[in-house]
């Protein structure tokens, strides 16, 4: 009897024994897809969906609190976000942005910091502020593991402006991941008024992946080591300050600008393009009598500078690392300036018009030599001019039919680059449609000298954006249509130029819809199973 259920249920097992796998291999396969689809897991590539962790430039409290103890939080957060169009990072932060909070205080005030480490950390966190006196600037008595809380109190006893950074071991890894930000430290009275604070703050990221490579980018310390930032920016990410997040400003104002070099490596050469800087308070030191107009300020990694100048005229002023080349890795900010212009400070007399012969000078990139130049933007026979001018180019937009060959020529006194791509989120050398510079071939980036020209011919329908590397306000359009008389593909391009886009919640749905669609396809396998125990009883 005994035997004969044994017996049975073993034939059952045989029986089950197939469909019983590709069931829990169905569940397994099911399960294992959630985790992939969650948004927080490193490695997603879905860029789009990545928030922006960059905090804002106009984020300041305006005064320091009256009272004489103030309460500060700072949680310490492990973040995916973006570091540049395309570019996700696992960030660490202070309050979850790049750089984190600006805390402002007054001589003198008692503050009681609080340090909460967010449960789902990987690592311990801490501060070190450069305003704190006594050992390790905080460092010794906030380390705070994950899901912990770390209380202490500092008086601020130094007028400045402050860095402060995460202070746990490896510490130049958890500055390169963004964890510093500023403390102001104001003087009895406070600081003069000015129309306009912004934050700004310049830190090196070192990703696995070179500038621009799309995707999740993870940490390389080998780079770090080496000192080689892939990107250098402006409040944690490539176009922090560009684009629609570019810094307003008016005529007339007096703006004051709070910066900090977190570093952890490069030294920074601190410059407003078309501004002087009226007033320099150099390495963030406030009570000593400022600099008065200078051109570039050298802020060493881990320390500050507080800049005041007033706007003239209108247009826009870009803010840069003098160290240019690090345009090239996002270093890169515009103060847009709006109101009445003043043609007495700044105007334009007379455009050179240029007639007769002029020899080109050859170049190592490709040159086409041109004895008479047509007026600006003429077209004739498949060949126009564009002029650069005043760090312009003239016209800046252009529509021409494929086959048309573009000139550019340099008539500006300094040189320039024609270099496709958006300024605020620059492609890798080798992608650009087209570029003066050479820079894919040689990793050099050449100008184009004031005399010289550099022609392109255009053979595929499309809009092209350009810009010049080392004046990346200088920006230009070509739309490109489809010579008359061939096929036009537009209408084609235009079905299969689409994307789908998935955001983290989209996959879960699908997930769970294929969670669904598999657990009737069990539920079917199982009552045929039943039917088919039936028939065999019988
Ligand atoms: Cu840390």
């Amino acid at each position: 009897m005994r035997a004969d259920r044994v017996e049975g249920s073993r034939a059952s097992i045989k029986n089950c024994t197939p469909k019983v796998i590709f069931i829990v291999f169905l569940l397994a396969i099911s399960l294992l897809s959630i985790p992939f689809f969650t948004q927080n897991v490193s490695g997603d590539n879905n860029a789009a969906s990545a928030p922006d962790r960059s905090r804002s430039p106009t984020d300041i409290p305006s005064a320091p609190s009256p009272s004489d103890r103030v309460v500060i939080t700072l949680v310490t957060q492990e973040k995916l976000g973006k570091l540049a169009d395309g570019v996700t990072y696992d960030f660490w932060t202070f309050n979850g942005t790049v750089p984190g909070p600006f805390i402002r205080l007054r001589l003198n005030q008692t503050v009681e910091m609080h340090i909460v480490n967010l449960q789902n950390s990987t690592m311990t966190h801490s501060i070190d502020s450069h305003a704190i006196l006594g050992p390790g600037g905080g460092g010794a008595i906030s380390q705070t593991p994950p899901g912990q809380e770390s209380i202490f109190q500092f008086k601020a006893m130094r007028v400045g402006l402050f860095m402060y950074h995460c202070a746990t071991p490896d510490i130049p890894t958890h500055i390169a991941n963004g964890m510093y930000g500023l403390i102001l430290v104001e003087p009895q009275g406070g600081l003069a008024k000015v129309d306009r604070e912004f934050y700004i703050a310049q830190g090196e990221f070192y990703t696995l992946g070179a500038f621009g490579q799309q995707g999740f980018q993870g940490y390389s310390f080998q780079k770090a080591d080496a000192e080689t930032p892939d990107y250098v920016v402006f409040n944690g990410r490539v176009g922090a300050l560009t684009g629609n997040r570019t810094l307003q400003a008016k005529v007339g104002e007096t703006i004051r600008i709070f910066f900090l070099n977190a570093g952890p490596n490069l030294d920074s050469s601190f410059h407003v393009i078309g501004g002087i800087l009226d007033r320099v308070y150099i390495e963030g030191s406030i009570l000593s009598p400022p600099l008065l107009n200078v051109q570039t300020t050298l802020v060493p990694a881990g320390g500050s500078v507080m800049v005041e100048f007033t706007t003239e005229v209108p247009g826009k002023l870009t803010l840069v690392d003098h160290s240019l080349f690090r345009i090239h890795h996002g270093a890169l900010g515009v103060i847009n300036v709006v109101g009445a212009s003043n043609p007495s400070v700044y105007s334009s007399i007379k455009n050179a018009t240029v007639t007769g012969n002029m020899s080109m000078p050859s170049m190592n990139v490709t040159t086409t030599a041109t004895s008479t130049i047509p007026t600006v933007g003429a077209t004739a026979s498949n060949n126009t001019i564009v002029v650069m001018l005043n760090s312009a180019y003239l016209p800046a937009q252009l529509t021409i039919t494929a086959g048309t060959t573009v000139t550019w020529i340099n008539k500006d006194s300094i040189g320039h680059t024609v270099t496709e791509g958006d300024p605020n989120s620059p492609k890798q050398p080798a992608l650009r449609a087209f570029d003066s510079s050479g820079e894919a071939g040689s990793g050099k980036a050449a100008l184009l000298e004031p005399g010289q020209s550099w022609s392109y011919t255009f053979t595929t329908p499309g809009t092209y954006n350009y810009y010049c590397i080392v004046h990346p306000y200088m920006t230009g359009q070509i739309t490109v249509l489809p010579a008359s008389g061939s096929n036009n593909t537009q209408g084609y391009g235009e079905l299969t130029n689409f994307e789908i886009t998935l955001t983290g919640k989209d996959l879960l749905g699908i997930s769970a819809f294929g969670i669904i669609v598999l657990v009737s396809m069990m539920l079917v396998i199982s009552r045929s199973g039943k039917k088919e125990g039936l028939t065999t009883e019988q």
